[in-house]
């Protein structure tokens, strides 16, 4: 497509982003304080709305339960819109009590699952009071050992849960089902993959829906193809965007691998879903270790952007040409060409164009925010990973 089409469909791409990332975080080894850091749900959003005051592409910030709970929800929503952003994704946290140690739906005990399910259909109760529509299910269950539990037994605790969980969900909600492939079960996980996600999706009907986080697969694992096969089937519902080397890095997006950033968003662009409310969210799941949290936002929403502005112009009539001719090496050069495209003008000229700095690093170091938060943010706690 032309530049000018380009950057009117780059311009409907919305990204969100975590209320996580803005809380300190770290690895089992250590989690280093940074100053101005959120102490309070609040002020992660007017960190996420500082973001998207730079960026003008991340209106909305994900919540995550209990991390995020607040005495009035209702309160909450309406301080973010009075901040210029939405509250969108509730993440439920059914991993972070004694309780789960053997697992949370999925559990061999049925007080257990009671607990874990309540909590998941609190957290519809919650979207309710936001008006968030997407209610996001990870689950850390699985086991470490051959033989520990059931495996077949717990598909089905985890089918009956996710069943009572749906039949909760409003006319305009939806729940997105993550998989992980290890980590922290071993032997086991009990959503593992995109498959197991998708097959659970495609029974319970058309409110659920896969989310596909780039950092849960197996090395190499060739995650377009993933992509491209769930779009297919209308059950790609989100990305949780981020970058890994090893694991479950959560580097910034597009930091590790631009390249495969660009070939996941080339499937997006092809199936013509990359604007808001064609039904497949794109958000961060990130955190930022050793750099600044909104830097770090700013700098991956400012990755998503190019890798989709350069999937926005790949030539693809050429290339539909080519591939249908058979002719291997025109059909990736017409591809490669797009990728090779310096496209941080074109991402310039967007921002100019909707009022914004067209140097959003530069603009926010230059605004005195980092300086504000961190004169005013003494005192209290500082909201970490967890909190
Ligand atoms: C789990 O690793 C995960 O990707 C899920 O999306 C959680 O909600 C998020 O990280 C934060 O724990
Ligand atoms: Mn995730």
């Amino acid at each position: 497509m032309d530049t000018t089409t380009a950057m009117d469909a780059l311009r409907q791409l919305q990204i969100e982003t975590p209320s996580w990332a803005y809380g300190n975080s770290g690895t089992r080894f250590k989690v280093f304080a940074q100053a101005g850091v959120p102490r309070d749900p609040y002020e992660k959003v007017a960190d996420a709305a500082t973001v998207h005051r730079f960026t003008g592409s991340a209106p909305s910030v994900a919540i995550h339960i209990p991390w995020d709970r607040v005495d009035d929800f209702a309160h909450l929503a309406a301080f973010a819109r009075g901040e210029g952003v939405s509250l969108g994704t509730v993440n439920s946290n059914v991993f972070q009590d004694d309780d789960y140690m053997l697992g949370s739906v999925t559990n061999p005990d049925p007080r257990i699952r009671r607990k874990a399910t309540d909590h998941l259909l609190e957290c519809v109760d919650i979207m309710d009071a936001t008006g968030s529509s997407d209610l996001k299910l990870w689950f850390s269950d699985g086991t470490n050992y051959p033989g520990q539990d059931d495996i077949r037994l717990r598909q089905d605790r985890l089918y009956e849960a996710l069943a009572e969980v749906y039949a909760r969900l409003g006319s305009d909600q939806r729940m997105l089902l993550e998989y992980k492939l290890f980590e922290p079960a071993f032997y086991t996980m009990d959503v593992p993959d995109w498959g197991v996600s998708f097959a659970h999706c495609l029974k319970l009907g058309d409110k659920a829906v896969v989310c596909v986080d780039t950092g849960h697969h197996a090395p190499g694992t060739n995650i377009e193809f993933i992509v491209a096969f769930l779009l297919r089937e209308g059950k790609l519902g989100a990305f949780d965007f981020n970058s890994r080397f090893y694991a479950d890095d959560d580097l910034m997006a597009g930091s590790a691998d631009p390249f495969q950033l660009f070939r996941i968003m080339h499937e997006v662009v092809k199936a013509g879903v990359v604007n808001a409310g064609s039904g497949v969210s794109f958000m961060l799941d990130q955190c930022h270790n050793i750099e600044p949290k909104i830097p770090g936002q700013i700098r991956s929403i400012m990755n998503v952007q190019e890798a989709t502005a350069k999937a926005l112009i790949v030539d693809q009539p050429s290339l539909t040409a080519a591939q249908l001719a058979g002719d291997v090496l025109g059909a990736n050069g017409v591809l490669m060409d797009a990728y090779n495209t310096d496209v941080r003008d074109l991402v310039r000229e967007l921002r100019a164009s909707i009022g914004l700095d067209p140097e959003p690093m530069q603009a926010y170091a230059a605004s005195g925010y980092a300086q504000r938060i961190s004169d005013e943010r003494v005192g209290g706690s500082q909201a970490g990973w967890g909190a």
